[in-house]
Formats: C-alpha cells, sequence, structure tokens
C-alpha cells in the first residue's frame, strides 16, 4: 500500500507519501533534479493509476527514527514545513517507529526509487554499511541528521546536529558550578543517570561528556546510569527502580526532557521533591517548550539545549550540492543551557519549539 497524504501546516502544504514495507516499491520517481524530466508518480499497487505532472522537484527521502519524544516531533515538523513543493523539493517520509529495520527498508526503498537525496536520521550508530553503500553505489548523496554513525566517512556526504559529548560536558559543568554557588562543593553527591536509547550517538557522547567532568571530582558518585529509551514510559520506570534502590539521591541526570517528565512523576509519586527548592537537583536535555513550564514550576533545576530544527538546514546543505558547492563534512549546530536563574518565560516566548 502506498498512502499519499496531504497535510495542511501553517506554512503551506506539505505532500508526503507514507512507504510501508516492500510494497512501497511500487511508487515509481522519475529522474527529477533540475533540468531533468518532470517527476512521474505512479501509484501500481490498488489497481488505480496515478500520474502527476509536476513542476522540476528535488526529490528528498527522508527516514525518521520514529516520533518518541517531543524533540523528535518537533524536528519531524521542521522537515515537512521546509521540505514542500513551494520550496522545490517532493518530500518522501518515512517514520521508522524506532525501529533499525525499517531504517534500512526505507534506503534501499529510497535508492530504489532513485531519489536525489537520502535523509538519515539514524538511531544507532552501527549497521549501516551495507545500506549506505548501496546509496553511494548508486550515487546518492546521503545527509545525516540529528544522529551521527560509527561508519567509513566516505558513505556519508555530511553531518548536521548537536555535538553531543559538548552537550554532556555542559551538564557536568552547570552542576560544578550551581553546588559552588550553593557552597555545596565539597558535598558527597549522589548521582543517577538515565541514558537514552542504548547505542545512539546522543546517549554515547552526553554519557561521554558528562563522565569527563564527573572524573574531575572524587566526591560525585553515579549510583546508576540505565537507558530509558528516551521515552517518558521508560524513563519513569527506571527512575521508580533508582528510587527503589537508593534511598539517598540528591542529582538525577536526565538524557531527554520526556524521560525527565516520566522521572519527575516518580520521583513525586515517592514523596520526594525536585528542582531547585527540592531535594533532588534535575539536570535535563533538550529544552523542549513543556521542559521550560517544568523549570518555571520549579522541578528541572537546569536544561542543555538540543536543537531540533533540522529541515532549513538541511535544505542549505541540498541547495549548496545542487549549485556545485562543496559542504563541510561536520556541521555543528551552536547550543546552549537555560537555567532557573534566568527570565525563563521571555526565552520560552521567543522559541519555536
Ligand atoms: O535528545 C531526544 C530524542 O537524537 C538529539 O533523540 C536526539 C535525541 C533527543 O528522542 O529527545
Amino acid at each position: 500500500m502506498v498512502i499519499i497524504m496531504e497535510t495542511a501546516k501553517a506554512a503551506g502544504m506539505t505532500r508526503m507519501i507514507a512507504l510501508t514495507g516492500a510494497v512501497a516499491l511500487s511508487v515509481t520517481l522519475g529522474g527529477c533534479s533540475a533540468g531533468k524530466e518532470p517527476v512521474k508518480y505512479a501509484q501500481t499497487s490498488g489497481g488505480t493509476e496515478a500520474e502527476t505532472e509536476s513542476r522540476d522537484l528535488i526529490t528528498v527521502g527522508f527516514s525518521q527514527l520514529g516520533e518518541e519524544s517531543d524533540w523528535r516531533i518537533a524536528c519531524t515538523e521542521s522537515f515537512q514545513k521546509t521540505f514542500t513543493e513551494e520550496n522545490g523539493y517532493y518530500l518522501l517520509f518515512d517514520d521508522a517507529q524506532q525501529k533499525q529495520e525499517n531504517q534500512l527498508k526505507a534506503i534501499r526503498n529510497f535508492v530504489l526509487q532513485d531519489v536525489d537525496y537520502i535523509v538519515l536520521a539514524p538511531i544507532v550508530e552501527s549497521g549501516w554499511d551495507s545500506a549506505l553503500t548501496e546509496a553511494k553505489n548508486a550515487g546518492i548523496p546521503v545527509i545525516l541528521s540529528d544522529r551521527t554513525i560509527d561508519t567509513d566517512e566516505s558513505l556519508y556526504t555530511c553531518f548536521v546536529g548537536a555535538n553531543f559529548s559538548e552537550e554532556g560536558v555542559r551538564a557536568g559543568e552547570w552542576l560544578e558550578n550551581y553546588l559552588k554557588e550553593q557552597g555545596r562543593d565539597d558535598e558527597e553527591l549522589n548521582i543517577v543517570q538515565l541514558e537514552g536509547t542504548v547505542g545512539s550517538s546522543p546517549a554515547i557522547g552526553r554519557t561521554e561528556g558528562f563522565e569527563e567532568v564527573l572524573k574531575k571530582h572524587s566526591n560525585w558518585k553515579l549510583l546508576a546510569s540505565e537507558s530509558g529509551d528516551f521515552t517518558l514510559g521508560k524513563g519513569e520506570e527506571v527512575m521508580e527502580k533508582f528510587l527503589g534502590e537508593f534511598p539517598d539521591i540528591d542529582v538525577l541526570i536526565s538524557q531527554n526532557d520526556n524521560m525527565t517528565f516520566g522521572a519527575i512523576d516518580a520521583i513525586e509519586r515517592a514523596g520526594r521533591t525536585c528542582g531547585p527548592d527540592g531535594d533532588i537537583i534535575v539536570i535535563s536535555y533538550d529544552a523542549v517548550s513543556v521542559a521550560f513550564d517544568a523549570m518555571i514550576e520549579g522541578r528541572i533545576n537546569a536544561d542543555i539545549e538540543c536543537n531540533p530544527l533540522h529541515g532549513p538546514r538541511v535544505d542549505r546543505i541540498i541547495r549548496d550540492l545542487e549549485s556545485g558547492k562543496s559542504v563541510e563534512k561536520m556541521q555543528y549546530v551552536d547550543e546552549t543551557y537555560f537555567d532557573t536563574s534566568m527570565d525563563l518565560k521571555t526565552i520560552q516566548a521567543s522559541r519555536a519549539y
């Protein structure tokens, strides 16, 4: 089955083709870079044949890893708003629902459809070599967006996203400064950490970055560090377990806001309090709008920013490549942090997610 969806978005109409498994091969796209034949969409499964003439559009196959968090939803929306026909694109969007095998299938489908560019937000770092070699052999540039992979550099054109180990260092340094300000820097400190998806570059980078700062403090003790898979439900479950195992947690580091929301529920259910006036210091990552609410309510102390608005960045990369320019291999986004000492309401109002 091939579903062609027309979605009305604030910034205009986004047309997406949702591909489902092998049957997605029934969508055929002609060459569609500027100057090539017009795009033809032939829907052959289900009987009806529809052919749509279109302007010269750049076809982009985007393999999004899932919809596990507010961050991810903002990221998907950023692509849908950017990769519109009005902007000269035809977007083939595939949501892998948290499964690498679905992403591998999507890449292979994009290759078979001879898209102009493949954009990949890879769920984990490893296991991409053969699918990306197929893309390379077909001459299709692959742009990594959001997460990095562990592979031969020649298999992708470039990466755009966050520097996750710097984010981890930022979390550690925030804690360091906060404790100093509170006159608590010599205190024995019990820390627990909720990690993101096992094997994903943000989980790996944030863990390593925080560890760098942790190593400098012999009075900081990391009691436990476990994956909550970047989801609210898992975050809540693992935090509940931590609270049961360790009666004296001082600090929670949670590698995304959704796990933090779940963890806060678990903390409050256990009769504990968190935030600047509570007994557990909470440091989160992402800084989505709802997390600003939680900081304003005094439930989160600090949030390490991670920017999900990659659509326009990937658009710029594609435009450069189309005009024959070379692009930088690793493109890191500038980021910061927010905490309850700031004018959070004003900052929140100025942000898009
Ligand atoms: O922190 C989290 C999401 O890859 C940076 O994935 C992204 C992370 C983000 O689910 O919320």
